[in-house]
């Protein structure tokens, strides 16, 4: 991807539209007026959102596809300054949103400085740097298609090996603290890789990459079931990411991806294993129904979104040792304006950490210890029923964001004025069905 001179055209101050202000300050005194009765701060909740951030990744603002084909949308961008334009548009309009996550070699900036200077001009940085070795690149001299560092040709290792060594120096260049390595090493048949010593190499291999990371970064070793790899994967749980991981070393954890679970897994239950560990590196956001889906965040189970971000809550509040969590989305925007979507998305993130802020935390507790079931999860329904929407509002309009982040896109005429400029973006293509 280029990041040359193309010119970087601010956005506008996020338009509120008529009587939506009068409308949201009768809103927020009427829910801060219930939430006062259930003994619990509005305040509270408002300034926990504010200071809620998930990092954007640079694979999102372009529409995304599926292995039967991909429906590009016009004014979409076509070099990484573009997306870098588009990042700034989601922090504009949520407030929560200032860092960018990169996918090496898809969007490989040309030069780090140049990027760097402009992500700081637009108030971005950069969160953790993404690897890939799920594909094979133009002249590149092995092929990963039987695996790249559980490959058992040393070789091959070795190239994979060096790809992170690169994606770090990326990384390090643009001031980024964290790489996230997700691999797709796997078979598709019994037989056609050794369980146990694939699982060997990827450790030896990482080790190796560890052992590069700068003193102040972290490694986050991110799981998934199946796909590409539909007999097994070599890691594929959360298991044999913590066993990864504690063996790396203290700097290496756990990266959950809400769709990378087989169905009906309790995820809640996983991260709050991970964090007994001290292992919870991050997440990447995303909704499912069947699979890695990779749908925004919070429009399928929105009850298990705010299931996991109570554990992250209670954890925050107790000061878990260890705890803090790289936020990230990780989502394939098919359908929707890759935009309108991830303004969707924050918003459904900062509506689930609200929610969780509403727990009465003393109450649950002494109904886990009387035994009383009913009490108990009526402390759950009764922050996760609230209608937290005027709290979220608040808190982005204390950000100088927007009170209704798509309302205000679509007002601005955004994306109209982008498919005049960004004019032969439709069949920019990336390949996605990851
Ligand atoms: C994978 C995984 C990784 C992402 C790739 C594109 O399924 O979620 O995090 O980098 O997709
Ligand atoms: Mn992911
Ligand atoms: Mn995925």
């Amino acid at each position: 991807m280029k990041t040359g001179n193309t010119p970087v055209t601010g956005f506008l101050q996020p338009p509120i539209i008529e009587g939506a202000l009068g409308d949201h300050q009768r809103d927020l005194a009427g829910l801060a007026e219930r939430l006062d009765r259930r003994g619990l701060f509005a305040e509270r909740a408002v300034e926990a959102v504010r200071r809620f951030e998930v990092a954007i990744p640079s694979w999102a603002f372009g529409s995304g596809g599926t292995r039967f084909g991909r429906f590009p949308l016009a004014g979409e961008p076509r070099t990484l300054v573009e997306k870098m334009e588009d990042a700034s548009v989601v922090h504009r309009l949520t407030g929560g949103t200032p860092r960018v996550s990169l996918h090496i070699p898809w969007d490989e900036p040309d030069d780090c400085t140049a990027l760097r200077q402009l992500a700081s001009e637009l108030g971005l940085g950069f969160d953790a740097m993404n690897s890939n070795t799920f594909q094979d690149q133009p002249g590149q001299s092995l092929s990963y298609k039987l695996g790249s560092f559980s490959h058992t040709d040393l070789a091959v290792r070795r190239q994979a090996i060096d790809h992170h060594l690169h994606v770090i120096d990326i990384g390090k260049a643009l001031g980024a603290e964290a790489i996230t390595v997700w691999l797709a090493d796997g078979s598709s048949y019994p037989g056609q890789m050794s369980l146990r010593k694939s699982f060997d190499r990827v450790l030896e291999s990482l080790r190796d990459v560890y052992a590069a990371l700068p003193p102040n970064w972290r490694l986050f070793t991110e799981h998934k079931p199946y796909e590409p790899a539909f007999y097994a994967t070599v890691v594929q749980d959360w298991g044999s990411s913590l066993l990864l991981a504690q063996s790396l070393g203290a700097r290496a954890q756990c990266l959950v991806d809400l769709g990378h679970h087989l169905p009906n897994t309790n995820v809640e239950l996983v991260v709050a294993r991970l964090l007994g560990a001290g292992k919870l590196g991050g997440f990447h956001f995303n909704d499912s129904k069947y699979g890695d889906d990779d749908l925004t965040a919070g429009s399928i189970k929105p009850y298990g979104l705010f299931l996991v971000f109570h554990e992250l809550v209670q954890a925050e509040r107790e000061r878990l040792t260890g705890f803090s969590p790289a936020y990230m989305i990780d989502q394939s925007h098919n359908i929707k304006d890759p935009l309108e979507d991830l303004l969707q998305t924050v918003d459904q993130l900062q509506l689930a950490y609200a929610k969780a802020q509403l727990v009465d935390h003393d109450a649950l507790e002494v109904y886990q210890n009387t035994g009383d079931v009913v009490m108990a999860e009526r402390v759950l329904k009764d922050a996760f029923e609230t209608d937290a929407r005027p709290l979220v509002a608040e808190a982005r309009l204390r950000n100088g964001a927007a009170l209704d982040p798509v309302a205000s896109f679509r007002a601005s005429g955004y994306r109209v004025r982008k498919a005049a400029e960004r004019t032969g973006s439709v069949g920019y293509t990336q390949p996605r069905s990851l």
